[in-house]
């Protein structure tokens, strides 16, 4: 890793102007990574530019300078690229805009931790036991003495609460408890991610989630199942982005194999989500099973098609009945 530290370094210091990027529909961990890159990198005198192809949602918008984020621009303008927490390139949704923004013209600096990364960079950064990109980040920064500040510091610290759960999942390592320590004291704060980021739900979310949980429902195979149509969506008057955050709360059902959402958009994609509380269950390969990736106890695909339902009906005859099943009397 400290190699990668030490080449990624000198890129950043051949280069003046600095495109950051965030993967699509993003997340408190590719922001975080982003927003504290550009600070830091603003602090060594360098002009950087944050990019993301979908806006965030509200719930990060008290990040630092997040609202000068742009969706477009013209990548040859920069002399370094710096994705943050995309498994592949095409997760940053540009390849479509800019077919050939990752052809190498322009030198990409990949910081990640998805199993699944494909090293699309000139500079990979991954390390796929990381608990976030911005651990990751945090790492870089401590190598290179980087001052952190109480902004940067609460950047961080946000992409360890997005992708830690708060500090529940099972990537909350020593480090990780190490590193907020550590951000806590350099002023990152800590209350201002959970008020914004996990205590943040506006009612067309509740009922969305509603729905999710009431559509819950164990199969046979002992794996915890729901889903999401794109009429649940309008139903509730909630956005895609809202379904995000209630995987975890259905994946709490005590001995259930893994947990599995589908999720449903108008424009005829079906997304499935993965999470496990098991050591012996890879959701990561289940994933890949249908196209997708992530890590071991959390990931996800996305395929184009619709869902349907399947109905079983019974006659279950009257004399297995329990004795207390009152029978609708006929005639
Ligand atoms: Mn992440």
């Amino acid at each position: 890793m400290e190699e990668k530290f030490i080449e990624a370094k000198r890129l950043i210091d051949k280069a003046q102007r600095i495109l950051l990027i965030s993967h699509k529909s993003p997340d408190g961990d590719t922001l975080g990574a982003t927003c504290a890159l550009n600070i830091v990198l603003r602090n060594m005198g360098k002009d950087t530019t944050m990019a993301c192809a979908d806006e965030p949602s509200e719930r990060f918008l008290f990040l630092p300078h997040i609202r000068r984020m742009v969706r477009d621009f013209d990548f040859r303008e920069y002399d370094l690229l710096i994705v943050s927490d995309a498994g592949a390139s095409y997760m940053t949704k540009y390849h479509e805009k800019y077919p050939d923004i990752f052809d190498g013209d322009v030198p990409v600096i990949n910081i990640d931790h998805h199993a699944s990364n494909d090293n699309f960079g000139n500079c990979n950064i991954v390390d796929i036991a990381a608990a976030s990109t911005t651990v990751i980040l945090y790492r870089f920064f401590a190598f290179h003495d980087v001052r952190v500040g109480p902004d940067t510091a609460t950047a961080l610290l946000a992409g360890i609460y997005n992708d830690t759960g708060s500090l529940m999942h099972s990537n909350t390592s020593l480090e990780v408890f190490e590193i907020c320590a550590q951000l806590t004291s350099c002023g990152g704060k800590v209350t201002q991610i959970t008020k914004n980021m996990f205590r943040a739900t506006p009612v067309s979310t509740l009922k969305l989630w509603g729905r999710v949980l009431s559509n819950a429902r164990i199969n046979d195979e002992g794996v915890t199942v729901s889903v999401v149509t794109w009429k649940d969506f309008e139903d509730c008057n909630a956005g895609s982005e809202e379904v995000s955050g209630v995987v975890d709360l259905l994946n709490s059902v005590p001995g259930s194999k893994y947990t599995c959402l589908l999720n449903e958009d108008r424009n005829g994609k079906v997304k499935g989500s993965f999470r496990t509380q098991r050591d012996d269950v890879d959701v990561a390969e289940l994933a890949a099973q249908f196209g997708g990736g992530g890590h071991k106890k959390a990931a996800g695909f996305t395929m184009p098609g619709r869902i349907h339902q399947e109905l079983h009906w019974k006659i279950v005859p009257a004399q297995e009945l329990p004795d207390n099943t009152a029978l609708p009397k006929l005639g």
